[in-house]
């Protein structure tokens, strides 16, 4: 039988069992609408599930790559669960509601950071049941960007999901069944066209656009962030009023210790270079996060990262220095690929685990190109428990506002030093750039005075970030 006739034959099964009905119905919103479906019914009907799981099968999933499926809870759980079967790729499930007791997890099964997950559903009306799912799969990590579904009530629902990057195949749109049952003169062609009227009349509402990163204040974002120091930088930034940090690029320690005992209530982050450090003992991390704890700041080292990910998981855990047992985050670069990431996510020593990724540099004529910006960002959505955020220096280059904007090169005025580091102004990566936190480095740690410095920088930066999430940017 050709597949065109197995629709038809679907079509007409359903229209059978009353998984479709036409007549005056109330929604569960309390609207009238003409056609109604329901197609739990379809557990009662093993042919038809198995018919459902052979269009999808063959139409969809033959040819496809993915490493997991998941059905949106209740209906397309059977359907998910044959269409594992048959293509043998493994299942995820989705809990309507975390269990109150033992691991809380929210979603099933067994998977890997990374792993695609294609979504099964039966009706597609706004689409918001299929987004539940996908940002549930995605706070754990999988990526989830496709769906496949028996019926598109063609209301809108397609158009949302794409808004939200989920691109949506079904087996029938709605005209398309309707057009089956009127051939098959199971309804009068007056019905099908009433219909029809109906759902073009009566769109869901468009998904709300994304919340712009720029404009939302530091305490929302702290609710939005999947890593567990971006949240705590967001929640220190809210309550001590600063968004500086401090790049403290200093040979000696005391003198490191001595500015931050002065300078450390003006910052929300530390950012070292542990290895320029000459005089370095296990002594200056003891007192270093004694500072840290009692001024309320976070410590970034700066170390980029750019090995493969063996290296990177013994520079980071080995060695003099035992990064990953005193520093909230680090710096590292996506050159190497993948690996450097899963290397720092599975370290199992640390305090406490965030990693900013190297998205652009602020230096004259370094080689990072859009392509490698975008692909940084892409490879940063599979960790979302690990990635604080990224270091960059424009606004659009990325959107998730539970992520943080680290913009080095920022001094008063706009300048460049004899090594190519180019400086711009507060004003200019807060309002126009989208900086988040701001790295000042030889602007306060070589003036003459570093503590006023400081409050200069600190109350300039934040008096662009208050007009920045006033909207009265011009
Ligand atoms: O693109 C970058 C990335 C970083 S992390 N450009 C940078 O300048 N940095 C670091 O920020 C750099 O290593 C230095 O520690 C600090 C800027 O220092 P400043 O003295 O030029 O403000």
């Amino acid at each position: 039988m050709s597949n065109e006739k197995k629709l038809e034959e679907l079509a007409l099964n359903l229209f059978k069992i009353d998984a479709v009905k036409f007549g005056d119905f109330m929604t569960k919103s309390g609207i009238k609408t003409p056609v109604y479906f329901d197609l739990r019914v379809i557990v009662s009907y093993p042919d038809i599930m198995e018919l459902i799981s052979v269009l999808l099968y063959d139409f969809f999933i033959k040819d496809k790559k993915c490493e997991q499926l998941c059905g949106v809870p209740y209906t397309a759980l059977p359907i998910a669960t044959l269409l594992s079967v048959k293509a043998k790729t493994s299942m995820l499930m989705r809990r309507k509601e975390a269990k109150s007791y033992g691991t809380k997890k929210v979603i099933e099964g067994h998977y890997k950071q990374g792993d695609s997950c294609l979504i099964i559903e039966d009706v597609v009306t706004s689409g918001s049941s299929v987004l539940e799912t996908v940002n549930d799969l995605r706070k754990e990590g999988l990526k989830a960007e496709e769906a496949i579904v028996i019926l598109d009530r063609e209301q809108g629902g397609k158009q949302n999901l794409a808004t939200n990057n989920v691109q949506m195949q079904s087996l029938f749109t709605m005209t398309e069944l309707i057009n089956i049952l009127v051939k098959n003169k199971k309804i009068s062609e007056q019905i099908g066209k009433d219909v029809i009227n109906y759902l073009s009349n009566v769109q869901a509402p468009k998904s709300a656009p994304e919340l712009e990163r720029v404009l939302l204040p530091y305490e929302k974002r702290a609710k939005l962030a999947t890593n567990a120091v971006a949240k705590q930088l967001f929640d220190i930034m809210a309550i001590k009023k600063t968004n500086l940090c401090l790049s403290v690029d200093l040979t000696s320690s005391t003198k490191i210790l001595d500015l931050l005992e002065k300078v450390g209530e003006h910052v929300c982050l530390v950012k070292t270079h542990i290895d320029i450090i000459e005089d370095y003992t296990s002594e200056f991390i003891l007192q270093l996060k004694q500072l840290a704890q009692r001024l309320n700041f976070l410590i970034l080292e700066d170390r980029k990262y750019a090995d493969i990910g063996n290296t990177v998981l013994l520079q980071y855990s080995k060695g003099l220095y035992k990064v990953e047992q005193w520093a909230d985050s680090v710096t590292c670069h996506s050159l190497p690929g993948e690996g450097i990431l899963k290397a720092l996510n599975s370290s199992t020593n640390v305090i406490s685990r965030g990693v900013f990724l190297l998205a652009e540099m602020s230096s004259e004529g370094n080689l990072i190109t859009p392509d490698y910006t975008e692909a940084t960002v892409k490879m940063a959505a599979k960790y979302p428990e690990l990635i604080t955020g990224f270091v960059c220096q424009k606004k659009d280059t990325f959107k998730d506002p539970g992520l943080i904007q680290l913009t080095p090169g920022v001094q008063l005025e706009s300048s460049k030093d004899e090594l190519g580091q180019v400086y711009n102004t507060p004003e200019k990566v807060i309002l126009e750039n989208g900086a988040d936190v701001i790295v000042v480095g030889r602007g306060i740690v070589a003036a003459k005075n570093p503590e006023s410095q400081a409050i200069i920088y600190k109350d300039t930066l934040w008096r662009c970030y208050m007009k920045r999430v006033s909207g009265k940017m011009e």
